[in-house]
């Protein structure tokens, strides 16, 4: 489709999805949590908004790109790695950019690797010319790459990209790790970071001039509360005035401690919201730093 073909007015939101695998039960969480919910279509693929217009549709993840660029979908969910990679296949190929991330989503974090047999010595990037690179991305690859002047082979596999060194098929690989088990199950190791990846939001470069735009500002922004409060809770705790310097001391990352209103005056009790975790050894701490009847409470919902 050519990114000025105007395409019918819609009343409602479609949002893809993966159907399943790493993303799927998290976007789904996600999506619930900003107040969505959804009757789900027999064959399991389509989801039909109840409570808003915002539909979903359960696909592959290659897929929720070239969904966005078609304007089947409206908005998708789906790693930064899929993402970066498919826009650069269409900027290599000269291709107009169709759609961008709108939101890191704080979720299904991964680095897209560079990794070389274990036994290699590491130089630098300029140890890469003329050696094969087994990758399922290569266009990110190939744009590194670019980047830093070097001529590589890039080999493209569609999976077991960590087997390629094995196989004899490639000299090392540029594939995704979370945990890095895989890499040293086949005796490779981590040294450069392409990517630094998550699952993000994202959406069209030219926003739809409809009803679907306000949806997606609802969307945006209830999802920025939903993220705001990943680690946000309130606390609460009685305290003597004189501690209250070496308490707010003890926690740098909440807000300034309110005092609330109280008949006593020696035990005062205060709040604050703190955008950090709690552990068990601060609360202790701040037990010792005399902090009493302390009470750590979820924060469920904020307009900012
Ligand atoms: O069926 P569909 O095409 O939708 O799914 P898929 O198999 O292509 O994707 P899936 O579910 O495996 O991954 C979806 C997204 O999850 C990816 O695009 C990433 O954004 C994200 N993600 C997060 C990961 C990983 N962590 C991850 N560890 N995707 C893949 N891996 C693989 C990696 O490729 C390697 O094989 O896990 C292995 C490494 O893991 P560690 O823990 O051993 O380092
Ligand atoms: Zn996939």
């Amino acid at each position: 489709m050519s990114p000025t073909k105007v395409m019918p007015a819609r009343d409602r939101l479609r949002i893809a999805i993966q159907k399943s695998g790493r993303l799927a039960e998290p976007a789904r969480t996600l999506l619930t949590a900003c107040g969505l919910s959804w009757r789900e279509s027999r064959d399991k693929l389509f989801c039909y908004g109840e409570s808003s217009p915002v539909d979903l549709l359960l696909v592959r993840d290659d897929d929720i790109p070239g969904l966005i660029a078609d304007g089947v979908c409206d908005l998708g969910i789906v790693g930064r790695n899929e993402l970066e990679e498919q826009a650069g296949e269409r900027r290599r190929a000269g291709l107009p950019e169709l759609y961008h991330e709108w939101r890191g989503l704080g979720f299904g974090q991964c680095r897209l690797m560079l990794a070389i047999p274990e036994e290699w010595d590491w130089d630098g990037p300029a140890q890469l010319q003329d050696k094969r690179i087994a990758t399922s991305y290569p266009a990110v690859l190939a744009d590194w790459l670019d980047a830093r002047n070097i001529d590589a082979h890039v080999v493209e596999l569609s999976g077991s990209v960590e087997i390629a060194p094995k196989l004899g098929t490639a000299d090392m690989i540029c594939d995704l790790v979370s945990s890095g088990a895989t890499l040293v199950a086949n005796h490779l190791k981590p040294v450069e970071t392409l990517l630094e990846s998550e699952a993000v939001l994202a959406g069209p470069v030219r926003e739809p001039d409809d009803i679907r735009a306000s949806l997606a500002a609802m969307l945006l922004r209830r999802l920025d509360g939903v993220t705001a409060l990943k680690d946000r809770k309130l606390l609460m705790f009685r305290a003597k005035n004189d501690y209250v310097a070496e308490l707010e001391r003890l926690l740098p990352d909440a807000d300034p401690l309110t005092r609330l209103p109280s008949m006593e005056d020696e035990w005062v009790p205060f709040q604050t919201m703190c955008h950090g975790v709690i552990t068990w050894q601060r609360l202790e701490e701040l037990e010792r730093a005399g902090a009493q009847g302390l009470m750590v409470l979820a924060v469920e919902r904020t307009l900012a």
